[in-house]
């Protein structure tokens, strides 16, 4: 395919335009800046939700193309990043969880695509939440043993280590860093709050607005340590892959106090809340609040504006590390992925978290940007997900095409954003039971032993339809098992 080729075109056109040599550009390959934000609904104004401030990502989706029908494979952080990153449906039980990365450690996980980048010459770097942990790195088994907790990162973030020495992707990283600041631990920061504070299960609560400056929580800290590796990777001779995973929104809804300034509390439309169906999970029982308390109208409000502040602030952070970009120069020569890792439910169908396979929980920003990439600005509505991720950055930088991806290259959609989409999309959970799938294709959305969504009629999914369409629900059975049965062995 050409595409590849017609990108260093454009940028060595530009760089003739400016008066600057232009050998370099036609010789080095694009680097790449993936960008991932845990548990970011597409709730972007870019993405038409005009109530949010969110300016940096808006930004870059005006200058790249965004996706907005891009779907990812599992309603959990750890399934849906193996997803991505090996570029596989969930196959095992255990790549349906958080778990799922330890089949790197059994060593028989396909390679992930840091790992192609590595492989083919690639600087690459990772910072943050990439994979399932907060620094890419496994616990550190002895040391937690003897601080004597026990063994879960949610009982005692801050005493639960990780080791330098074992990454959870090995093979993929020639560095690893992520600064942790003053909460100790890469679990302390992730559920951070202010002062060194970390969460106390059940107990902390579940927003905060203290008034500190963007390094008064952790993601501040990786926008800063971002900035500055921008300008070491670009003095270096080789491209760099660089992959930094910030944590906001992710609970706890905790942010600097100006981006709570940004919305008013009163004006939050809760209209999309229906009464509370699912009383358990990572919402009511890890912080200091209960299931009545979402009967309460007032505290309904806090949780939203808990999660608009933070989804600003994080805006913030990745404006931060995209100016970096313009300002060495290296836009020009950088594809930009910003990826959300999946939805959640903010009181949607009674649910206020994910784990579901509703469009809520599956349903996450994407916005690519290809330096010189025609049409920038303008929306792609065709449905992709997330195991095209893979192919497509495999085209995009014409590096070798691994056998075992079960996604494909939605790259012409970065040439047209009315190009012909992937079209489908099918989502993985493990409830109680065992494993339950759902399809997506235009128009309609079908859970295997829930029901049919009429998407055009009925955002919110309210109502099962399958009843009144046999025949539909019949077809879109048989196109699920026909993509679950084309699922690749490895
Ligand atoms: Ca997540």
């Amino acid at each position: 395919m050409a595409y590849p080729a017609r990108v260093l075109l454009a940028s060595v056109m530009i760089a003739l335009s400016a008066g600057v040599r232009a050998e370099a550009e036609e010789a080095k390959p694009p680097n790449v800046l993936f960008i991932a934000v845990d548990d970011l609904r597409p709730e972007l104004k870019s993405f038409g939700q005009e109530h949010m401030v969110t300016p940096h990502m808006d930004a870059l989706a005006q200058r790249g193309r965004a996706f907005s029908r891009h779907y990812v494979e599992a309603p959990t952080c750890g399934a849906a990043r193996y997803a991505l990153l090996t570029g596989q449906y969930p196959k095992r039980n255990i790549t349906y969880s958080n778990a799922a990365f330890r089949l790197y450690q059994d060593g028989v996980a396909p390679p992930s695509f840091p790992q192609i980048f590595r492989e083919n010459g690639y600087h690459t770097v990772q910072m943050g939440k990439v994979s399932h942990s907060p620094d890419g790195l496994r616990d550190d088994q002895d040391r937690i043993a003897e601080v004597g907790i026990d063994n879960t990162y949610n009982n005692a973030p801050h005493k639960h280590f990780t080791n330098p020495e074992d990454p959870e992707l090995p093979g993929a990283w020639d560095v690893l860093i992520t600064p942790v600041g003053k909460w100790q631990t890469a679990w302390g920061a992730f559920f951070a709050y202010d002062r060194g504070e970390t969460r106390r299960r059940g107990h902390s609560p579940p927003v905060e607005a203290a008034d500190v400056d963007d390094t008064g929580y952790p993601d501040g800290l990786m926008a800063d340590r971002a900035r500055q590796l921008l300008g070491e990777l670009g003095e270096r001779d080789e491209p760099f892959f660089f992959a930094v995973g910030f944590y906001k929104p992710h609970l706890p809804f905790n942010a600097p106090q100006k981006y709570w300034d940004l919305y008013e509390r009163d004006a939050i439309d809760i209209s999309h809340v229906d009464p509370l169906q699912r009383r358990g999970g990572e919402m009511i029982n890890s912080y200091g609040h209960s299931a009545e308390d979402f009967d309460d109208e007032a505290h309904v409000r806090k949780i939203l504006h808990g999660y608009y502040a933070a989804t600003s602030y994080v805006d913030a952070q990745i404006g931060k590390v995209l100016d970096a970009l313009d300002e060495t120069g290296l836009a020009e020569n950088t594809i930009v992925v910003l990826w959300g890792d999946h939805g959640f439910h903010l009181g949607e169908n009674g649910i206020w978290g994910k784990h579901s396979l509703h469009e809520q929980s599956l349903r996450s920003p994407l916005i690519v940007r290809v330096p010189g990439m025609p049409r920038p600005g303008e929306m792609a509505d065709g449905i992709v997900a997330s195991v095209d991720i893979y192919p497509t950055l495999m085209e995009l930088a014409n590096l070798p095409m691994p056998e075992h991806l079960d996604g494909q290259s939605f790259a012409a959609m970065l040439e047209d954003p009315k190009a012909d989409p992937i079209g489908f999309a099918v989502g993985f959970n493990f409830p109680r039971g065992g494993p339950t799938q759902a399809l997506r294709v235009d128009g309609w959305r079908y859970i295997q032993g829930d029901g049919l969504y009429d998407r055009k009629n009925d955002p919110n999914e309210r109502e099962n339809v399958a009843e009144a369409h046999p025949e539909l629900v019949e077809r879109m059975q048989a196109q699920l098992q026909e993509i679950l049965d084309r699922r690749k062995a490895r």
